[in-house]
């Protein structure tokens, strides 16, 4: 049920290469990271997760009806957890639905419960998604 919005202090993450070891990977993380730490002070707030989650909303819902219908999902690989964060069963994401799961995502990551994600946090969630 988590594992759709880690991806969200993380979803640009499932963009980055499989590949654990590689330096590369780190690095993409990073870029991804600065990106959405938009004040620029090396950890991320609730505010900037979300504002990188609604953008990814916004870009997934292709009629712009603020909701997430399975159709838009199906090339995202997402379908499978679809129906776990569907929490009102009414067969779509509403935005709400999505910003709920991404903030318990969030805390789910702040390990330290900070009230932010630094690389280090967003970097093991990151990896504990990639663990099955
Ligand atoms: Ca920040
Ligand atoms: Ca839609
Ligand atoms: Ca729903
Ligand atoms: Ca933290």
């Amino acid at each position: 049920m988590k594992r759709m919005l880690i991806a969200a202090a993380v979803s640009l993450l499932a963009l980055a290469p499989a590949s654990a070891q590689e330096e590369e990977t780190t690095s993409d993380l990073m870029v991804i990271f600065l990106e959405a730490d938009r004040d620029n002070n090396k950890v991320l707030d609730k505010g900037e997760v979300l504002i990188v989650a609604i953008e990814q909303f916004d870009e997934v819902d292709v009629d712009n009806d603020g909701k997430i219908e399975k159709e838009e999902v199906d090339d995202l690989a997402l379908v499978e957890e679809f129906s776990d964060n569907d929490t009102n069963k009414d067969g779509a994401i509403e935005i709400e639905e999505m910003i709920n799961e991404k903030v318990d995502d969030f805390n789910a990551a702040d390990k330290d419960n900070s009230g932010t994600l630094s690389y280090e946090e967003v970097d093991e969630a990151y990896e504990s998604l990639k663990t099955p």
